[in-house]
């Protein structure tokens, strides 16, 4: 039996080098062994306020970035949260069985409400109930994610443990699946924050669709520290995350990285990273011009992706639904 993969993201801000390195990335060699889901969340989205004509965008942008990353829509199911209705439904359940104190002890939740200027929603707060409808609805085994999901997949499967106890065996507990390298890149401007699509400010994070001239001038302006000698070390987070940076992007090992910039200044380390950067994203881009060049093809992608997801969240929720009495 072939092993299923799920995961998610969310259709907001810029797309970051951080959600490529850490998750988006995994994803594409996934695709072959295993029978993949990958889901543009967007009604993860609107649990902070969205504009609705920039998010109706995004959905696309981030749909036909899926797809110049290496994401095959026929092989695997891409699809839109918010198209499968069955989510919205098994997330209401799973709120049910969901302890209200396991919500207030994510670390996720407690930073963003704390960032929020506005008032923090309930959606927000019940935010990981949708995320472990999306990944139980398909009996997933491995969810690729950066590090920070890491705590929302435990929760996944403590609430599937719940109910299978309760009710029987019914959901299959799921497991992350954490890339060996970059599955936490940091800010440029501040690396002891994690590299962040809702950070806003201009030097923070590399988007994937930032031309070269951005690129350069965001990893020129990075910070750093005042010291000279260039090594993977996790006390100097700037200069750390700088080699992580280069490290996935080149492919080299650390020995190698380190033997390069020997003796070498920070400028030049910049520079070097900042070319690496640019080579990597340009047939990202290229493709991603091409795909979104025809929206009515991209969107029909999504529809058949919708219609293939569909049955599979159905029969789980009829499942579901059967086991605790309702209707
Ligand atoms: P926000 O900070 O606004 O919540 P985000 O940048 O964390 O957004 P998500 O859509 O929440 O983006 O995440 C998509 C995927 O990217 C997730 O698997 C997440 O773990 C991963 N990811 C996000 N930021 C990083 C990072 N800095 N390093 C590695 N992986 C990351
Ligand atoms: N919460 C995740 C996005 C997400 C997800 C998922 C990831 C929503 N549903 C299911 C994996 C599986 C985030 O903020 N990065």
């Amino acid at each position: 039996m072939k092993k299923r993969v799920f995961s998610g993201i969310q259709p907001t801000g810029n797309i970051h080098i951080g959600n490529y390195l850490g998750a988006i990335r995994q994803w594409v060699p996934l695709q072959a062994a295993h029978e993949s889901l990958f889901c543009v969340v967007d009604l993860h989205a609107i649990t902070v306020p969205q504009d609705a004509a920039t998010l109706k965008a995004k959905i696309r942008e981030l749909a036909g970035l899926l797809i110049a990353a290496g994401i095959e829509p026929k092989a695997s199911i891409l699809f839109v949260q918010s198209h499968v209705s069955a989510h919205s439904e098994l997330a209401w359940i799973l709120n049910c069985f969901i302890p209200f104190g396991w919500l207030g002890r994510m670390t996720q939740f407690k930073e963003k409400s704390q960032k929020e200027r506005m008032v923090v929603s309930a959606g927000l707060f019940t935010y990981p109930a949708l995320m472990a409808a999306d990944i139980l609805l398909y009996e997933t085994d491995l969810v690729p994610v950066g590090e920070d999901q890491v705590q929302h997949v435990e929760l996944t499967r403590d609430v599937a443990q719940r109910f299978n106890s309760v009710y029987g065996e019914t959901f299959k507990l799921p497991e992350a699946f954490i890339a060996e390298a970059g599955e936490r890149i940091m800010g440029l401007d501040d690396p002891t924050k994690k590299m962040s699509k809702s950070e806003t400010q201009p030097g923070h994070a590399i988007n994937l669709l930032d031309s070269p001239d951005d690129v350069r001038g965001k990893i020129m302006r990075a910070t750093t520290d005042s010291l000279r000698e260039i090594r993977f070390d996790e006390k100097r987070p700037g200069i750390n995350n700088l080699l992580v940076i280069y490290e996935v992007f080149s492919g080299l090992g650390r020995p190698e990285i380190e033997a390069k910039f020997e003796g070498k200044g920070y400028a030049y380390l910049k520079k070097e990273l900042a070319e690496v950067v640019v080579e990597s994203l340009r047939p990202l881009q290229d493709r991603y011009h091409k795909i979104t060049a025809d929206p009515a093809y991209l969107d029909s992608l999504l529809r058949d992706g919708a219609a293939r997801a569909r049955p599979l969240a159905e029969r789980m929720l009829n499942k579901v639904k059967e086991k605790i009495g309702l209707g």
